[in-house]
């Protein structure tokens, strides 16, 4: 008898789950009808093909922030943020991949999604903490029932599955609730831990009072029970709600990282906050008393919208890790489309991550430097070089030899013989985003120089990569900006101008670096060995596929020589399933 019920219960279960997927297949058919005239319809074919090779990226819909990046026992992972039904936000959940170099990526099942009172509005960002005893454990934001946001646990099932796939909720979640008066609909993102003095884990959670950002400090004995401080880790006032803050100590080691759980005398600290209102990020340097559980900027730093940023383009939500494998601290940042939600309907996917990038602290001390890990290097194949050429005002000099639009270039520039050439420079100019766009790739005269990236033959379409330097009281200043006003037909497009300036002495010998690599609809730069970096979305019309073409130009006043530059064509890695 108890069997002929179960049988009934068992029947009714699978009546509800082929109406729901049936249910499911006609919205799928929807969108499915949506996409295709859109297609056909309005957006221009090369769009659809600038699909991303070797940048991280899910198989179809939407991604955004990466969370929990780790190392466990020798195998990195990368949860992220991803919607399984579309490619706009919306039904968030950990999506998880893994790697054995950061660069091919395999696919498992979601790790983290709805499932108890305490998440069941959405599984928001976090991190991973591995604890004593090689145990991970992770901590997100929930989206409660009441839409609150709080602070949940998840540990591996099954330490001994080599990828943990399986997350276990504790009952017990959540461990971390907006009390004490904190806004509910601002609480979120709570950072790796790290070990306190007292032997009291620490960790921070993006937060606002108000207009005035800030990192809520937490502190536990066991990793369960978490009591607020009293004072906040650090605060700004008029910087609204703070997202993803990032809070970790960093080497002065060039290529080396500096594990969260390092006290040592001397030692810096970065703490990097995804900024809301303007959708980038600012991070000051400082030095963390353990003691007194104070965080204290340099001087020099300041962590509002003047402030240094790890890029300058697209580029948010990002998140670093300690690789215990080879001793360094990885950064991965989210790179969101710029073309219309029109456009992610008809492509199907939206989202990318930028390449994993090493940080460490300039030798100065006074920012952090970023070049993308050495493992890139092996998607490059075939390659041109080019040495000693001269480049007179006005000249256009293209690089032939390789396919364009996956490539990865690196050029040193000299421009020693022009520097007297140089423009004036007006310390009113402190905007150097707004320098860039009023002193665009197309102004003639002064110094200035670059590439034209996925670029037509007749470059009409180019996205421009330029320096462009001036001559202060005592120095001169470099500024570094991607212009992609002329990068595409495609008329629904956002394409902002972005720059940063260069903490360099170009005075002094008149050369300066660039690596840009460049994948289909992402231009990654690096200027001055990664201490100037921007990320730029690009949709070309034309300039795709084998038709991209890649220059150099010299719009100055003087002479500009390439001492070097290398350019490689990029093989595709294996990427969840692309
Ligand atoms: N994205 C997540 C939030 C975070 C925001 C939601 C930043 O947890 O604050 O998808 O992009």
């Amino acid at each position: 008898m108890g069997r002929c019920r179960s049988c009934g219960s068992k029947w009714i279960l699978v009546t509800i789950f082929a109406v729901g997927l049936l249910m499911l297949k006609a919205v799928e058919a929807s969108h499915h009808l949506f996409t295709a005239e859109k297609l056909l319809q309005e957006v221009p074919p090369s769009t659809i093909s600038n699909r991303t090779a070797f940048h991280f990226q899910a198989f179809k819909n939407w991604i955004n922030d990466p969370n929990g990046p780790m190392y466990y026992n020798g195998v990195y992972h990368l949860f992220y943020q991803f919607n399984p039904k579309q490619p706009i936000w919306g039904n968030i959940i950990w999506a998880h991949s893994v790697s054995k170099d950061l660069i091919n990526w395999k696919p498992l099942k979601p790790a983290i999604y709805p499932t108890g009172p305490f998440d069941i509005n959405g599984c928001w960002s976090g991190s991973a903490t591995i604890l004593p005893g090689n145990k991970p454990a992770i901590l997100y934001t929930g989206i409660d029932s009441d839409n609150r946001q709080v602070q949940n646990i998840a540990f591996p099932k099954n330490l001994s599955d080599p990828y943990l796939q399986d997350w276990v909720k504790p009952d017990y979640n959540p461990v971390i609730s907006p009390d004490h008066g904190i806004n509910s609909s601002a609480f979120r993102d709570p950072t790796t831990a790290w070990p306190g003095s007292d032997g009291r884990w620490r960790l921070v959670v993006g937060s606002r009072r108000d207009s005035q950002g800030m990192a809520i400090l937490y502190s536990s004995e066991d990793f369960r029970t978490w009591r607020m401080e009293h004072n906040p880790l650090h605060v700004i006032n008029g910087t609204g709600m703070w997202e993803c803050p990032d809070f970790f100590p960093v080497s002065s080691k060039p290529f080396e990282g500096v594990d969260n759980s390092v006290h040592s005398n001397g030692l810096k600290h970065v703490f990097k906050v995804s900024l809301d209102v303007d959708r980038y990020e600012y991070y000051t340097i400082g030095t963390y008393d353990y003691a007194r559980e104070s965080y204290v900027p340099d001087g020099l730093s300041s962590d509002n919208n003047t402030g240094l940023r790890f890029d300058y383009g697209n580029f948010y939500a990002s998140k670093t890790f300690y690789d215990g494998a080879k001793r360094r601290r990885i950064l991965l940042g989210w790179s969101n489309e710029s073309d219309s939600n029109q456009d992610d309907w008809a492509k199907g996917w939206a989202g990318i991550h930028t390449i994993p990038r090493a940080l460490w602290l300039s030798k100065n001390g006074r920012q952090v430097v970023q070049w993308p890990v050495h493992e890139v290097k092996k998607l490059r194949h075939k390659h041109v070089a080019v040495y000693g050429k001269k480049l007179s005002p006005g000249d256009i000099f293209e690089i032939q030899g390789i396919q364009a639009s996956q490539a990865d270039v690196e050029v040193t520039f000299d421009a020693s013989s022009s520097l007297e050439n140089a423009e004036q420079f007006d310390p009113s100019w402190t905007n150097p985003q707004k320098l860039c766009s009023e002193k665009g790739e197309g102004t003639k005269g002064g110094v200035s120089f670059g590439l034209y990236v996925l670029a037509t033959g007749d470059k009409r379409e180019r996205t421009s990569v330029f320096f462009r330097i001036f001559k202060a009281k005592k120095r001169h200043v470099v500024l570094f900006c991607h212009d992609p006003t002329r990068s595409s037909f495609n008329s629904r497009l956002y394409k902002p101008i972005y720059g940063g300036f260069v903490d360099v002495e170009i005075q002094n010998h008149g050369k300066i670096s660039l690596r840009s690599l460049i994948d289909h609809s992402v231009v990654e730069s690096f200027a001055a060995g990664g201490k100037t970096c921007i990320t730029s979305r690009v949709y070309p019309s034309f300039a795709s596929g084998s038709n991209a073409r890649l220059f150099a130009f010299n719009n100055g006043d003087g002479e500009v020589e390439i001492s070097q530059l290398k350019a490689w064509e990029m093989r595709k890695p294996y990427i969840n399933g692309i």
